[in-house]
């Protein structure tokens, strides 16, 4: 199927947002990635990263924080070493990539968009675990970022937006004027816990990005007013979706693509889970395609009898 906007057609629209599945290959060993739309690999920067102090990951009401802080082993390595098994994979392939700087940027893209098999690059502007200021709250950056890499590939280009900092329709604006193909929305949302019994922040960065059920009424207003200013954009809708009725919803709000993260962490099954219940699902309403359901919101809904 080929759904809303997606230039490219996918088993499902439910697809694997960037981070919890790392780069795909110990998943697969356990999933059937050919029922789902596309892998988003964990995203990669220009050059190794080994991410923050332990402890970087804790738990929330309805969710929880990292501060992984892209651990990675850097562009080369990843193109050398990783990508070759990341592009085996039968689904379709997101690459995510992130910079400092957009000439650093402009050269990972380039050099992706030499590679076959690669259906759209993400660009991640709003990783919250970074002492920089968050490219994506700043609408002057995400149009110099997105210029860099429009520059480097003809390839569909994402551009992966905070859901917490600055004005996100217009960095959103900035992108897609700029050449972007699509958005994703939104990333984890700054976060902190504290230990009560000691009275010290309980991960080693203090701060986080806080991911799960807790998030997804915020990543669904930024999805339904991205749609609401940009009907024609391909919008990939990532942000606490852990079942069918809140990948339901993403989708009424105006999403194309639904990305699940924080949600196959407690069950690596869930996505290929929630493609099988969305197909019954749109079987049993009697929708032809899910076409009908994206963006439904803005239509006044479905016709309920
Ligand atoms: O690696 C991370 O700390 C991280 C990234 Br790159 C991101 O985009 N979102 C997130 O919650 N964590």
């Amino acid at each position: 199927m080929t759904p809303g906007r997606c230039p490219f057609s996918v088993a499902s629209p439910i697809v694997l947002a960037s981070g919890p599945a790392g780069f795909g290959t110990e998943l697969a060993e356990r999933t059937d990635l050919s029922a789902i739309g596309a892998l988003t690999t964990k995203t990669v920067t220009p050059q190794p990263r080994e991410g923050n102090p332990q402890p970087r990951l804790v738990d929330c009401p309805c969710g929880m924080i990292n501060s992984i802080g892209l651990e990675n082993p850097g562009f080369d390595v990843f193109v050398e070493r990783c990508l070759p098994d990341v592009l085996s994979l039968p689904t379709r392939h997101i690459i995510s990539v992130a910079a400092e700087r957009p000439e650093e940027l402009a050269r990972m893209v380039g050099a992706l968009s030499a590679i076959e098999g690669i259906d759209a690059i993400e660009i991640n502007l709003s990783c919250p675990n970074v002492d920089a200021v968050v490219i994506g709250s700043d609408r002057a950056l995400v149009g110099r970022f997105t210029e860099a890499a429009r520059g480097a590939t003809e390839r569909p280009l994402l551009i992966k937006l905070p859901g917490d900092a600055g004005h996100v329709v217009a960095s959103a604006e900035a992108a897609l004027d700029a050449g972007a193909d699509g958005l994703t929305l939104i990333n984890s949302i700054r976060g902190l816990r504290i230990d009560h019994r000691v009275g010290r922040p309980m991960l080693h960065r203090e701060t986080g990005g806080l991911s799960g059920p807790a998030i997804l009424p915020i990543a669904l207003a930024r999805v339904f007013e991205a749609r609401k200013a940009f009907p024609d954009a391909l919008i990939v809708g990532t942000g606490g979706v852990t079942d069918l009725e809140s990948a339901i919803e993403m989708m009424a709000a105006g999403a194309d693509l639904v990305g699940v993260g924080y949600g196959m962490m407690a069950n690596p099954q869930l996505p290929t889970q929630l493609a099988r219940r969305l197909e019954a699902w749109l079987a049993e309403r009697r929708l032809d395609s899910v076409k009908e359901v994206i963006g439904v919101a803005h239509r006044g809904g479905f016709d309920v009898p």
